[in-house]
């Protein structure tokens, strides 16, 4: 299996190189609004763009890759919601498996039924630990997996959960509290995560400030994730950038 961008997260992780993820739901976005996110986000630098969302209604996956890839060359990983939002055009696949609820469909039962369309895509596939942190009041992802999500004081239980899961073979470990979330993943709970995992860990939900982002790479993060706030302004995206590249690597 391909593993190129997946050596680079881990290499980027050992020298204490943070990275930032814009993601962009193909639902929210139109041609002229791609074509603005991707201009910002080279200029800015971000490091890698997520493609995706708990609902993609519009059929428009693949024409947004596409048109993602024609002008830039920041890496697109899919972010995917469901089985059917996979796209050969993107470059890698976050093949997440639900492990902090009990909805045996997300844990694996989605998995046995795309998994030949998935292999055959030749995407890049990225086993990930996705855990869903309470972020306050019901996300969309909340509800639609159907399964209760971290209580957001319950460090424990997500150091065990991200354990676990690495131990059962995820490459990457993600704690989400759900796209638009009124409370982001606390820092003492990534702080908890962060020093009991190896995996590169991803954090996003609710993240609307670079101070935030910042802290919480600080605390242990190494891929932030923003969507949400960066959709209603997206001049946000040069400032989270410029907090998140000012974390100091490792000596
Ligand atoms: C949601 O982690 C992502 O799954 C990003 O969340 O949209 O709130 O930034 P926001």
């Amino acid at each position: 299996m391909k593993q190129l961008l997946y050596n680079q997260l881990t290499e980027r992780k050992r020298v204490g190189r943070k990275s930032f993820t814009v993601l962009i739901d193909p639902d929210k976005v139109d041609a002229n609004k791609i074509d603005r996110l991707v201009s910002i986000s080279m200029e800015a630098n971000v490091d890698y763009l997520f493609v995706g969302g708990s609902l993609v209604i519009s059929n428009n996956l693949d024409e947004c890759i596409k048109q993602i890839k024609a002008s830039c060359n920041i890496p697109v990983i899919l972010f995917p919601g469901a089985p059917s939002q996979v796209s050969k055009y993107a470059d890698a696949l976050l093949y997440l498996s639900l492990i902090s609820g009990r909805n045996p469909e997300l844990l694996i039962g989605q998995h046995v039924i795309s998994a030949p369309f998935v292999k055959n895509s030749g995407l890049e596939i990225m086993p990930t630990g996705y855990m869903v942190i309470d972020g306050g009041a019901p996300t969309t992802v909340s509800y639609i997996s159907n399964a209760s999500p971290i209580p957001s004081d319950k460090n424990e239980i997500a150091m065990c959960t991200a354990m676990a899961g690495e131990m059962l073979g995820m490459k990457l470990i993600y704690m989400d509290s759900g796209s638009g979330a009124k409370r982001p993943v606390p820092e003492t709970m990534i702080e908890k995560v962060a020093t009991h995992i190896e995996a590169p860990l991803i954090v996003g939900g609710g993240i609307t400030d670079p101070e935030k982002a910042y802290r919480n790479c600080r605390a242990g993060a190494d891929i932030i994730v923003v969507g949400n706030a960066i959709e209603k302004d997206d001049s946000l995206i040069k400032e989270m950038s410029a907090a998140i590249h000012s974390v100091p690597v490792i000596a």
